[in-house]
């Protein structure tokens, strides 16, 4: 099995299901709590009716032998519960998908097999900066997400900070997301796309609010362009990793898989999976088919030690 990037305490893993930490995650959470509580209410209602109905003394038998509790228990409870949850349930959560106010953070987050295109956007829309399997954003502030898929149908899901969202090829779907405290929160593609799909996990970290001016600084500045001459580069050109990996600062452009630009300040590896460092870097170069069987990426046997260790050191820099 392979190791999530939880030991390290970088995102809790699994993330838990029932623990808001923002305002959108809480009315998820009571939602999903009426719904467990009403289901275990009908349940238990069910089950006595039907050991009064097989054991009961004779007078109950008869009572729910007859055709007025097949209409009323069969039908119009149902209806009349199902609605009221129904209009309860969009009431509870309409907001989370609504369009972002003016002046509201936009990030579009793209599901790829079996990871995720991460993109900001300015007030125009336009992509800014680039990233992949990660998503920064400032404490305490509203942020929509505009979510789309390249291939199948995939769900973004971090149930710490917001609901369930499907993401659907030619479609664009918004979520908005909130964190009340700066943490690193786990998520999990939540729709069956195939291979990997259990292993597409994703970390929203989110800073104080000097901490992401610091980040988003740092990521709008261009990159230093000399990164291209070490080693690490030299493998990295050698082995074809640039067709399909971008960095940023050299010209690896590649569009297939995850920008690689600032790998080394990336929390995990694999989208999720691997904790994030040299060795484990080296070891995904080497054989990410072992890791993560069936991804995009192909495995490298080719390369020796010392070109795996220049390479996954070079990486490790791209901060
Ligand atoms: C055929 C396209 C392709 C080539 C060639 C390729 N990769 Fe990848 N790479 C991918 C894809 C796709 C992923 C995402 C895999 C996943 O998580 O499902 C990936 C993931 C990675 C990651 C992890 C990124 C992250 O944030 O999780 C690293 C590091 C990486 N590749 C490095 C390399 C290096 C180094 C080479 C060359 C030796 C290389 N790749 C060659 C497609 C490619
Ligand atoms: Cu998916």
């Amino acid at each position: 099995m392979t190791s999530r990037a939880s030991s390290d305490g970088t995102a809790a893993w699994p993330p838990p299901v029932l623990d808001p930490a923002g305002p959108f995650a809480g009315p998820v959470n009571v939602l999903s709590w009426v719904l467990f509580i009403g289901g275990a209410a009908v349940l238990l209602v069910v089950l006595t009716c039907l050991i009064l109905a097989l054991f009961g003394p004779r007078r109950w038998r008869a009572r729910l032998g007859g055709q007025r509790l097949v209409w009323i228990g069969g039908f119009a409870f149902p209806v009349v519960v199902l609605s009221a949850l129904l209009v309860y349930g969009l009431g509870l959560t309409s907001h989370l998908t609504q369009e972002p106010e003016p002046g509201e953070m936009r990030i579009r987050v793209t599901g790829e097999m079996w990871w995720w295109r991460v993109a900001y956007l300015d007030a125009q829309g336009r992509e800014t900066i680039q990233d992949a399997n990660e998503v920064h954003i400032p404490v305490g502030r509203t942020v929509t997400l505009e979510l789309e898929s390249a291939d199948v149908i995939h769900s973004f899901w971090v149930p710490r900070l917001s609901g369930k969202v499907d993401m659907i090829p030619g479609r664009r779907n918004l979520l908005r997301l909130q964190a009340d405290a700066p943490g690193a929160y786990g998520g999990q593609c939540a729709e069956y796309c195939g291979g990997p799909h259990a292993l597409m996990g994703l970390v929203v970290v989110a800073h104080d609010p000097a901490g992401f001016a610091a980040w988003r600084a740092q990521r709008s500045r261009p990159a230093p362009a000399a990164a291209a001459t070490a080693p690490g580069a030299e493998v990295f050109a050698r082995a074809g990793c640039g067709a399909c990996h971008t960095v940023a600062g050299t010209a690896f452009n590649g569009q297939a898989g995850p920008d690689l630009s600032h790998v080394g300040a990336r929390r995990t590896l694999g989208a999720g999976i691997l904790p994030n460092n040299q060795g484990a870097l080296a070891g995904w170069i080497a054989d990410s088919q072992t890791l993560k069987p069936g991804n995009r990426m192909p495995a490298y046997p080719v390369l020796t030690g010392q070109e795996l260790r220049d390479v996954s050191a070079w990486l490790g820099e791209l901060q």
